[in-house]
């Protein structure tokens, strides 16, 4: 059994909890090792993984935990197209009176990871849920280099940015995500070659995690026809949106929400997809409203349908035989891209050939 096929066995992982379950999944690849061509490099990056696995951040460092890393998310806008990227901007701030060394990676890895392959995880919930998402790729990256760890001045920041849509699996809906930073390292792990292993640099990097404030997002189409306000019903007050849109006046809906007569599911408040939205479709609302006949251009939505599409064609994970982590060299597979802090991104989905 391969790691990835140790998370999905969803019984046996519930009872062993995440980090056991990690912890299992890395000794079975060394246990396994004698198997396949992995070699004692390999090993001894795995056994480093095991060792470094199952620390919450402890107390240390150059500066004291707390107030000293704040962590910060941003989107451009808060609606998005289901085909669309998710830009996620992640943004570390050293927020204390002195600089400090911090591991600036801000890798975005599974929240299941062990903490040294994970500078940032995320929490992704559908409103009105306690279910995060899953997270879609299975990805080996290395330790955090020399190239990962900064000095940030006060006030000085480092970012990053994710393609949440692309690392999620994430269907059309209204979402929350909430980010978490963590450090667990002095310093950055480099490969001795005089010792043959992995060693970790004391840098006195600062070692502590911090969370950030949660951001709400839309990922259309998504709503129901006619719900220009998106509260959920379809009523008189988005006939009333609708014509104060249609006059150039200000409209009030529950974000996020799709402008009205943006290019959403096609013209959102089109809701005779006649392909423009005006005083017509407000009229069409209220004869709804009032239980009357409504004429549309077909195919239209009737008013009230969901804008769903069918199930969209999600990323499924992907499995396969296991693979050997990163040789000592490069600690990196496939580059992606994503832009990368002072270090090389890589990830691989299991299986993908190299
Ligand atoms: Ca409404
Ligand atoms: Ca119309």
């Amino acid at each position: 059994m391969v790691h990835s096929q140790q998370w999905q066995d969803p019984d046996a992982a519930k009872g062993q909890g995440s980090n056991g379950r990690e912890k299992e999944a890395y000794q079975r690849e060394i246990d396994n090792a004698d198997n396949t061509d992995i070699s004692e490099m390999e090993k001894k990056d795995l056994a480093e993984r095991i060792k470094d696995y199952g620390g919450s951040a402890q107390p240390g460092g150059a500066a004291p935990p707390g107030d000293t890393l704040g962590l910060a998310i941003g989107l451009a806008t808060d609606v998005f197209k289901s085909d669309e990227a998710v830009p996620l901007t992640i943004t570390l701030t050293n927020v204390s009176p002195n600089s400090v060394q911090a591991n600036t990676r801000l890798f975005v890895n599974d929240g299941e990871a062990p903490p040294p392959f994970r500078e940032v995880s995320l929490s992704i919930t559908p409103m009105g849920s306690a279910d995060e998402v899953e997270f879609g790729w299975d990805v080996r990256v290395g330790f955090p280099g020399s190239d990962d760890f900064s000095e940030l001045a006060p006030d000085a920041t480092a970012e990053n940015t994710a393609d949440i849509a692309d690392l999620y699996l994430l269907e059309p809906g209204r979402y929350e995500v909430c980010a978490s930073y963590e450090n667990t390292l002095l310093g950055p792990t480099v490969f001795d070659e005089d010792s043959g292993e992995f060693v970790e640099q004391d840098i006195g990097a600062v070692k502590m995690s911090v969370d950030s404030d949660c951001l709400a997002f839309l990922i259309g189409p998504f709503g129901r026809q006619g719900d220009v306000d998106c509260d959920n019903d379809e009523d008189a007050v988005d006939a009333l949106q609708t014509l104060r849109k249609t006059a150039g006046l200000g409209v009030s809906q529950n974000a996020p929400c799709p402008e009205i007569g943006s290019e959403f599911a096609s013209l959102f408040g089109d809701v005779d997809c006649d392909g423009s939205v005006g005083a017509v479709d407000a009229l069409k609302l209220l004869r709804s409203v009032a239980a009357l006949s409504v004429t549309q251009t077909e195919p239209c939505p009737d008013i009230g349908d969901s804008l769903a599409p069918a199930a969209p064609a999600s990323q499924a994970t992907a499995t396969g035989p296991g693979l050997p982590v990163a040789a000592a060299a490069g600690l990196a597979f496939v580059a992606f891209g994503l832009v990368g802090v002072g270090g090389a991104y890589s990830r691989r989905r299991w299986g993908d050939e190299r």
